[in-house]
C-alpha cells in the first residue's frame, strides 16, 4: 500500500470570514497557509478564492494570480475548485479552467447542499471533463453520493480517461443532502470504486462531525485524506478549529500511525499523473 496523499481544502465557499476569522481569504493568507500545510505534509491544495469583501468569487484575474502565487511559493499541486459556490453559473465554473491549474475538481452530479442545490447537469459534466482532457488538466472527481460513482463509470466509458490517464476521486461525505459520513458509506463507495479503471485512487473528507470517522475509515481502506476549514470548523466537541495547519497535522499523525506516511508532492504528482 502506498503512502497517504493529503489534500488541504483551506477556505471553501460556504463560511464567512466574519464568523470564522481564521479562514484564509486573502492571497497572502492563502499562500502562507499553503506553505505551512506543505511543510507539514500536504501535497495538494484545493482552492476557492474570495474577493476584497471576503465573498466567494471566480474572478479570472484573481484565479490566475492565485495559481501563479501558489506555484511560485510552494511545490503543492494546485487544484482549483470548478464547483465554486452553489450560486455560481456554469459559464463561470467552466472558465475556471482558463486560469491554468494543474488540477481542477469535477463533480459527478447534482446534490442538495444544505438549503441550496449544487447543480451539475450531465452535459455540464461532459463539458468540464472534455475541456480538462484537451488542456491537460487532471481532474479530481468529486463524489457526494453513491450514484455519482456510476455516473463517473459512464463518463469514462463514453468519453475516455482523463488527462494523465489516472482516475482519482474524492468522496465528500456528510454534506446535508448527500451520503452520510460513515464507515459503511465509505465501504459501499469503495466497492464501486473497484469497478473503475485499474489503479483508481480515492481520498475522502467528512464534513463537520464526520471528519474523524471518515478519516479513520479512509486510511484503513487504503484511501487518502482531504482535510481543511472548507469542510471542518470544529476540532473537537466545543473546540473550534484554530487553523488549517491544525487539521493537516492531525491527518499527518493519523497517516503515520497507519504506517502510510504522507506522500511528498513529487510522489503525489507521480501517482496522479500530474506533470512536474
Ligand atoms: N462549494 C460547493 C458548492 C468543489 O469544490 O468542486 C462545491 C464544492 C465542490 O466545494
Ligand atoms: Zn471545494
Amino acid at each position: 500500500m502506498t503512502g497517504t496523499l493529503i489534500t488541504v481544502a483551506p477556505t471553501g465557499a460556504e463560511s464567512s470570514k466574519a464568523a470564522v476569522p481564521a479562514l484564509p481569504v486573502t492571497l497572502d493568507e492563502l499562500v502562507a497557509t499553503a506553505k505551512e500545510c506543505e511543510a507539514l505534509g500536504a501535497a495538494i491544495v484545493h482552492v476557492h478564492i474570495r474577493d476584497d469583501a471576503a465573498e466567494p468569487t471566480l474572478d479570472q484575474g484573481r484565479l490566475r494570480a492565485t495559481v501563479a502565487a501558489l506555484r511560485e511559493s510552494t511545490d503543492l499541486i494546485v487544484q482549483l475548485s470548478s464547483g465554486g459556490a452553489v450560486t455560481d453559473p456554469e459559464a463561470a465554473r467552466l472558465a475556471v479552467l482558463d486560469a491554468g491549474p494543474e488540477m481542477a475538481s469535477c463533480t459527478m452530479g447534482t446534490v442538495n447542499f444544505g438549503d441550496g442545490v449544487f447543480l451539475n447537469r450531465w452535459e455540464f459534466i461532459v463539458d468540464l471533463h472534455t475541456r480538462m482532457q484537451e488542456r491537460g488538466i487532471v481532474p479530481e472527481y468529486e463524489i457526494f453520493d453513491l450514484g455519482q460513482l456510476t455516473t463517473l463509470q459512464v463518463l469514462l466509458d463514453r468519453h475516455g480517461l482523463p488527462a494523465g490517464g489516472h482516475v482519482h476521486v474524492d468522496l465528500v461525505m456528510g454534506v446535508p443532502g448527500g451520503m452520510p459520513g460513515t464507515a459503511d458509506a465509505l465501504v459501499a463507495c469503495h466497492r464501486v470504486i473497484r469497478d473503475l479503471p485499474a489503479g483508481t485512487t480515492f481520498s475522502a473528507t467528512g464534513i463537520g462531525r464526520s471528519s474523524i470517522p471518515v478519516m479513520l475509515a479512509s486510511v484503513s481502506a487504503g484511501g487518502h485524506l482531504r482535510v481543511g476549514m472548507e469542510d471542518t470548523l470544529t476540532y473537537a466537541k466545543g473546540r473550534a478549529v484554530e487553523s488549517n495547519m491544525q487539521l493537516v497535522a492531525r491527518a499527518v499523525g493519523l497517516a503515520q500511525l497507519a504506517q502510510r506516511p504522507p506522500l511528498t508532492t513529487a510522489e503525489a504528482r507521480d501517482l496522479l499523473g500530474v506533470p512536474v
